[in-house]
Order: structure tokens, then sequence, then C-alpha cells
């Protein structure tokens, strides 16, 4: 049935199966204390482009996992996260829905007055412009929370207990220090060293010291390690060897430094309108960026060979991996 659809048609339909697996695994609006709840629901439904749940549900698709997989009832809509419930998400969806509620809380807290203070994501106010920052950062605290609440439950879903601590393990090391949180800290601590050392992007300085070296190291960590573990936590699903675990990782290594260096790209070039977000707030808050260290041109290309070497690392699974590999030419060419 796959190969009957474009794959903007497969896009559009991974996407639509991660909403419904968030709105299943989300508190009700209604459920006390209401006011989280809703900015928890404003911030993690209705947005985005869905590319971290449908890179876990398509990977575990491509290693034979999607044995998981129920027809998915609406209704009733998870009040709880009961062992019923949880069957009838299904491993696959449950992780891919984990995995977009711990982005949406990163973003929630990446747009607060002491982070980027940006008032716009995914064509809409951020949550502290509607919630307050209060409630912002405890919706982002609780969507974390839930993130592993749900994950917890895995077994319910019908997954051993193995393969649930190794997905608990995996997301947990990519969101801490050693990953996202680590990326962000570098970040803060980096910026306005801009104008100061990018004419020395090539030149001597041990690790982090030099530009090109702080840059890879924050956008490993702050956007790659998800990415990554979208793919180990997909491989997990369906209990692959760890060369293929490795081939997996190669894979998002190119995805997410190629997703990043277009992220730059689309804050210099890119249309506010489209992408949902202001751009220039990199150049204003004087970001170390690919553009602004190599030029556009450079940085265009760079992404264009990590996209390649993502698909290379695919080339085990010859057609299988289609889609995948389509889904790295489309973060190539994504206008948001
Ligand atoms: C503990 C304060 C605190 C924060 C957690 C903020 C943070 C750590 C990490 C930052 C996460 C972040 C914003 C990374 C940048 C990656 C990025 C460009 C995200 C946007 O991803 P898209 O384009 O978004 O996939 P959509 O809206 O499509 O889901």
């Amino acid at each position: 049935m796959m190969g009957t659809l474009s794959f903007q048609d497969q896009l559009s339909r991974g996407a639509a199966e991660v909403e419904a697996a968030i709105e299943a695994l989300l508190p009700m609006p209604d459920t006390p204390p209401s006011p989280i709840h809703q900015a928890m629901r404003y911030s993690a439904l209705g947005g985005g482009k869905r590319l971290r749940g449908i890179l876990v549900i398509e990977t575990a698709r491509l290693v034979g996992a999607q044995d998981t997989w129920r027809e998915f009832d609406q209704t009733p809509k998870g009040v709880c996260l009961s062992a019923e419930w949880m069957a009838q998400v299904g491993a696959v969806r449950a992780t891919a829905a984990a995995v977009e509620m711990l982005h949406a809380y990163s973003l929630i807290h990446d747009d607060l007055p002491c982070m980027d203070d940006d008032d716009m994501r995914r064509g809409k106010p951020t949550n502290h412009r509607v919630y307050g920052e209060g409630i912002a950062v405890l919706a982002g605290d609780a969507l974390l929370t839930r993130a592993f609440e749900v994950l917890g439950r895995l077994e319910w879903a019908g997954l051993d207990a193995t393969a649930s601590a190794a997905l608990v393990s995996e997301l947990a090391v990519a969101a801490g220090t050693g990953g996202l949180i680590g990326g962000q800290v570098v970040d803060l601590e980096s910026e306005g060293r801009l104008s100061a050392d990018a004419a020395d992007a090539g030149g001597a300085g041990s690790a982090l010291e030099r530009p090109a070296d702080l840059l890879k190291y924050i956008h490993t960590h702050k956007t790659g390690a998800l990415f990554a573990a979208c793919l180990r936590m997909g491989g997990f699903l369906g209990g692959v060897e760890s060369s293929t675990l490795e081939r997996l990782t190669e894979y998002a290594r190119g995805f997410g430094m190629a997703f990043q260096i277009v992220d730059d790209l689309l804050d210099v070039e890119g249309d506010e309108a489209t992408l949902g977000k202001q751009v220039g707030s990199d150049e204003r808050r004087g970001k170390l960026t690919f553009p602004a260290l190599y030029g556009a041109d450079r940085a265009r290309s760079m992404a264009r060979e990590h996209i390649e070497a993502a698909k290379e690392s695919l080339s085990e699974f010859g057609e299988r991996g289609a889609f995948l590999c389509n889904l790295a030419d489309f973060v190539l060419h994504r206008e948001h």
C-alpha cells in the first residue's frame, strides 16, 4: 500500500498518525488542574512537521516492528494511561508520541524570555505568550514527564521489558546534559561570540575553542541527539542487531546535521509566514551558525553532503529504505 502513495501523501499520513497518538496520550483539557493540560495540548498538538515521530514510526516499520500496530479507535481519549489504552495505541505509536512530547517541551523552554525570547512558534503565539511564563515552564516540564510516563508503560503496549528499558534510557540520554540540554548550554554560552570568532573558523585552538568545533558540538547535541534517539528507538522496537543500529545512527547523524544547517539557512533566507516564526534571530543574537561561519553556498553544499551520507548508510535496506531516503531529501529542500 505504501508504494501507491506519493511521498507527500505518506508524509501527511505519518504526521496525522503521530498527531492522533499524541492526542490519545495527553490528558484531556478539562482534567483538573485544567490550565496546565490546556497549555500542554496547545504546544504538543496542532502543528509541527512531526519529523521525529515519523522517524520513529518509519524506522520501526523498516526493521519489521509493524506487528505491534492495531486498528486505532480514537474514542475514548486517553484520560489515563491504562494497560488497555496503551495496548490499543501500540508501542510504536506511543514511542513516536513520547518523542514529540519531549520535542514540544524543548520548544516551549527554548522560546522562553530567559532563552530565545520568541513570540511566535508554528504560526501561533508561543506558549508563555498565551499562558504566562509560570505555566509555560510547567507545561514544558509536564510534557517531558509525560513522555517518560508513556515510555514507562510500553510493556502494556506489548513490548518486552529489555526493549522498554532501552527506550527509556535512550531518550533520557538524548534529552540530558550529554544531548539536548548540553547543546543548549553551550549554545547559550557561545552567544555573541560570532563576530569575534568567525574569521578564525579554520584556525588553531583546542576543541570547542574553534568556532567550527563549537558549532558542531552545539548541533550534534542540541538537534542531532534527538534525531539519533528516534532512529535508535525505532531500531530497538524491532530488536535490531548492533550493526544495523549503527547504520541507523549514521543516517541520523547526517540527517540531523543537514536539518540544522538548513534551519540556519532558513533563519537567513526563509519566509516568516511559511516558517511560522520570526527570521533573523540568529544574527540579532550573535549566534554561531553555518551560513555565518561558512557562507550560504558552502553551508548548503555541506547539507547536501550530509544528506548523501545519510542515504548511503541505508543502502543495506535497498528499496525498503526509500521513504527515509526521500525524507532526507525533503529535509534538504524544506521551506519550513
Ligand atoms: C531545559 C531550558 C531547557 C531546555 C531544553 C531548549 C532545549 C533544552 C533545547 C533546544 C531544543 C531546540 C529548540 C533545538 C533546535 C532544534 C530545532 C531547529 C527545532 C525545530 O524543529 P522542527 O523544525 O520543528 O522539526 P516542528 O515545529 O516542525 O516540530
